[in-house]
């Protein structure tokens, strides 16, 4: 994959490529990465990259010239690639849009400052606009940066065989299952009795079922979408079975009146 980010602020990723999954993938030219700056596009005395809103209010708007100068300086350079807009108003990332883009070869990324960009930007030069949550930056390198360390790390070879991206939380639409290490009793804390006991089996079925209550508790939505998978039917089941039980005993006790032994 090679990304080329367009920003008015290209240091904020010089320090951004060194690191980590990142830095090694460079490295290894698993991927490569250019920031490029939008002002070196820009004309004039000034090089101004913004200009005042037509209709007035308050704010500056990045300038179309500049941008559209930068974004097909940017496509010269990697003809095949997909033009990707950080902004509030993008579809919101997930892990299987980061699938989608790692597939791809080339990544143009354009990041906005100010109020955002002329809207005929969006209109004639991006594909693809991108949020990454709904909520409101500074600037879109912040979620550019979001977007290519997401993409990174499903492109083959990034990560280590330790790190792999099977186990992620998401790859199968669910949370991941808790994890522990050394100490076994860390201020009074234990580890979960199964992950010491050595049976491989066992341990898988805690952490498929692990995955799955925390998934429910933490996060219903995703469940509500995704199709269950083998096996996890049942595990819902005896589930709401325990709780039918617990409520029925309730009702039991109600029935029997308040003298019935219950606090
Ligand atoms: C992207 C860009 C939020 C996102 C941004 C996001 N804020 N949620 N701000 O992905 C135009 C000027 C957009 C600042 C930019």
């Amino acid at each position: 994959m090679k990304f080329a980010v367009l920003t008015i602020f290209p240091d904020m990723f010089t320090r951004f490529w060194e690191f980590g999954i990142i830095g090694r993938a460079i490295k290894e030219k698993k991927i490569s990465a250019s920031a490029l700056n939008i002002r070196d596009f820009a004309s004039g005395k000034h090089r101004t990259t913004d200009d005042r809103p037509f209709g007035g209010g308050t704010g500056m708007i990045m300038k179309p010239e500049p941008l559209a100068k930068a974004i097909r300086f940017a496509k010269n350079a990697l003809p095949g690639a997909s033009v990707v807009l950080l902004s509030p108003q993008g579809r919101v990332f997930n892990q299987v849009m980061a699938g989608q883009l790692a597939a791809l070869e080339e990544l143009i990324l354009v990041c906005g400052r100010y109020e955002g960009v002329d809207e005929r930007i969006s209109e004639e030069l991006v594909d693809l606009e991108i949020s990454i949550g709904d909520y409101v930056l500074t600037g879109g390198e912040l979620a550019g940066m979001v977007v290519i360390d997401a993409v990174t790390r499903l492109i083959p070879g990034t990560l280590g065989c330790a790190e792999s991206a099977q186990n992620d939380s998401f790859a199968d639409g669910l949370l991941e299952y808790p994890q522990f290490t050394r100490p076994r009793n860390f201020e009074g804390a234990e580890v979960p009795e199964v992950l010491l006991s050595g049976n491989h089996q066992e341990i898988e079925k805690w952490r498929r079922e692990s995955a799955l209550i925390r998934t429910l508790l933490k996060r219903k939505d995703l469940l509500e979408t995704r199709r269950l998978k083998k096996g996890e039917a049942d595990i819902l089941r005896k589930w709401l079975r325990d709780i039918e039980t617990i409520l029925e005993n309730q009702s039991a006790r109600s029935a029997a009146g308040p003298l019935s032994g219950d606090q």
